[in-house]
């Protein structure tokens, strides 16, 4: 695996800072353009609104937008450097935040967690930490911009691990960290969200699609069970966390990412507290009260900074689905995840 070396200024940095706005996927298109899928067959038996949104890829159901982005991040756009970072994830399942604590714990030399210059006081975290799929889409201006980041770099992806290149799936140069959650919570999560474009969505439509596997990020036991066995058979190179772990504990989780990405806090650090500085910096409170994360913080054009900062909590999912719905999705679960060691009961 061919994999450079790191520029002499140390990242990670906020992308914005170094490339602009971050990309914006523009606003859905009102029609799929079948012609260009190989899946549109799959696409085209979609519902309606379902099927304006996503794409079945290589057994993947990916963010219509994003399929560009995956489609040149495979043929090879993206170019591994030694120490390159990747948060991966299915929708709504705190990438934001994952985001931030991954942005603090490994810039902290260069900004300390309890500064009042952090660049996540003035920066949503998703202007910190790129997304792939959206930035690959933009062509070769995608390739520039990656380019221009300082190592160690952070990124983010919402591809599933079989979809992964092996410049980043296949390479001992490069990290993942995951991040997943409770199925029932990240659906709601994931429901509220979607409203905001389709506020007629309903919530018994998005629960019954996702327990045929339809859904961004879906099959969502595909996605989990394929970063599950890669942290499994590689856990020096795939870190996996749970959203409700790191709820119970940020900081000793922020130990944990530090760790993982070969920057253990010293004892120094520990007797100053870094860990919880960097827990509190980005705990939801704190990133959901600052001014560039209301709503009118700026974002995308369909979602402002604030949609990104619900509740931020795990059991929502009580007040919105029956215990029959609960069971059923559970169940489910269960038989996808027999044998591997892996449950979300
Ligand atoms: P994305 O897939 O669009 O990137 P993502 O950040 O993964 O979204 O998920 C958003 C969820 O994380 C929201 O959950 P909720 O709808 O159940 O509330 C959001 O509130 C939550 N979230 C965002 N930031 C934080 C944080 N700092 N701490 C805890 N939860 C957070």
């Amino acid at each position: 695996m061919a994999t450079a070396n790191a520029p002499s200024v140390v990242g990670p940095v906020p992308f914005a800072d170094v490339c602009g706005a971050r990309p914006d996927p523009g606003p859905l298109p009102k029609e799929p353009d079948d012609d260009d899928d190989a899946s549109a067959a799959t696409a085209a038996a979609l519902p309606g609104d379902a099927r304006r949104r996503l794409r079945w890829y290589q057994g993947t159901w990916v963010a219509r937008v994003c399929v560009p982005g995956v489609v040149a991040i495979r043929q090879g756009s993206f170019a591994p450097r030694r120490g390159d970072v990747v948060l991966a994830s299915p929708h709504k399942c705190g990438t934001t935040w994952l985001k931030a604590l991954a942005f603090a714990t490994m810039a902290r030399g260069a900004y300390p967690p309890a500064g009042a210059g952090h660049p996540l006081l003035r920066l949503n975290p998703h202007d910190c930490v790129p997304f792939m799929e959206m930035l690959f889409a933009d062509g070769s201006a995608g390739s520039r911009k990656m380019g221009a980041l300082p190592s160690p770099r952070l990124m983010a992806t919402h591809m599933h691990h079989a979809i992964l290149p092996a410049s980043i799936s296949n390479n001992p140069d490069c990290k993942i960290v995951y991040i997943c959650r409770n199925p029932k919570d990240m659906l709601v999560s994931l429901w509220h969200f979607t409203r905001r474009v389709q506020p007629d969505l309903a919530f018994s439509d998005v629960f019954e699609h996702a327990c045929e596997g339809v859904s961004f990020s879906g099959p969502i036991w595909d996605h989990v069970l394929g970063y599950w066995n890669a942290s499994k058979e590689s856990p020096e190179t795939v870190l996996f966390l749970r959203y409700e772990e790191i709820l119970l504990d940020p900081a000793g989780n922020v130990r944990r990412l530090a760790r993982f990405v070969g920057q253990p806090l010293s004892p120094a650090e520990e007797a100053a507290g870094v860990a919880e500085d960097i827990a509190r910096l980005c705990s939801f409170e704190a990133l959901r009260g600052l001014e560039v994360n209301t709503a009118a913080g700026s974002g995308s054009l369909l979602f402002p900074n604030g949609a990104y900062f619900r509740r931020g909590q795990a059991g929502d999912w009580a007040n919105h689905m029956t215990p029959e719905m609960a069971r059923r999705l559970d169940a489910v679960m269960e038989e996808k995840l027999r044998g591997s060691g892996l449950s979300f009961a």
